[in-house]
């Protein structure tokens, strides 16, 4: 193996590598994904990952190492953000979901709908192929882009979540306005980034892995929308004001396939939910 192959691989692939080594994967289930995802040459992809095993990738450390992430202390019932307190309802351990009352205030959920429902679009999905977005079956919501701190309201809503979750609101991605209309849901999903997918690990260059989401539930639903996570048998019901907070990785940020989880159709009523999304690093 030449010793220049490995740098020409694209960074991405680069650091799959190195992380995968690191896990203890397989080198040949790899090389196949790096030929079916990457279309890499699979001689190439063979070396490339031999020249990072000698080069000590793979051989670190057994232990993994404890990496900061998001969290919300429950040793108490409430937690006391600068401008609101907020109720612990229900935590999980693993995965770490917590569910929290009271974090918007009626008037806020009304006026965060209020603001984005003029730019309600239907809500797209992140190509597996390309990473790019489009519209799937499995999501049927509309949607509003919000950008990070574009207006009060929303930076205040921010500035609260990263006190709650002792994370810098630099690491959020600007909040997603969605509404379910009856019948509307989203299939269950992952919001980690697969990065052995070639669309989902482009997302993961700008900011790394999302490693929490925040889902806030802006109105009372009659009946359905729940947030479900079919593989720990829990559903959260919507209730306005309140919020489900889950970690999608693992303590030491290994995506946690536990944190699959989905919006419920709608059966009657209307639901409008802000989902925030935390990131590893600072998203810009
Ligand atoms: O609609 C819900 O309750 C969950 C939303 C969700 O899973 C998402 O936006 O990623």
């Amino acid at each position: 193996m030449n010793k220049t192959a490995l740098p020409s691989l694209p960074v991405p692939w680069q650091t799959w590598i190195n992380d995968n080594l690191a896990r203890g994967c397989e080198p040949a289930t790899m090389a196949q994904i790096m030929v079916r995802d990457g279309k890499f040459e699979a001689t190439l992809a063979r070396a490339a990952i031999e020249e990072a095993r000698s080069a000590g990738f793979g051989h670190l450390p057994a232990a993994p190492v404890l990496q900061p992430l998001p969290r919300i202390d429950t040793a108490s019932n409430v937690v006391r953000t600068p401008d609101r307190d907020v109720q612990i309802l229900a935590a999980l351990r693993a995965p770490r979901i917590v569910v929290l009352g009271s974090l918007l205030s009626d008037e806020e959920c009304d006026a965060l709908i209020a603001y984005g429902r003029e730019r309600l679009v239907r809500s797209p999905v992140v190509s597996e192929s390309d990473g790019n977005t489009q519209l799937h079956a499995h999501r049927t919501s509309r949607g509003a882009m919000l950008q990070r701190a574009e207006c009060e309201l929303v930076a205040r809503i921010e500035a609260r979540i990263a006190a709650l979750v002792q994370w810098p609101a630099e690491n959020g991605e600007g909040m997603q306005l969605l509404q379910y209309e009856k019948g509307n849901e989203y299939r269950p999903h992952y919001d980690w980034f697969d990065a052995s997918r070639p669309g989902p690990r482009k997302h993961l260059e700008r900011g790394g892995q999302r490693v929490a989401t925040v889902v806030m539930y802006l109105s009372d639903v009659e009946q359905g929308g729940g947030t479900s996570f079919p593989n720990v048998g829990l559903q959260v019901q919507p209730k306005k004001g309140s919020a489900v907070f889950f970690a999608n990785t693992d303590a030491y940020r290994v995506p946690d396939p536990q944190t699959l989880h989905a919006g419920e159709p709608v059966v009657q009523g209307v639901k409008y939910i802000a989902t925030k999304w935390l990131r590893e690093r600072a998203y810009v």
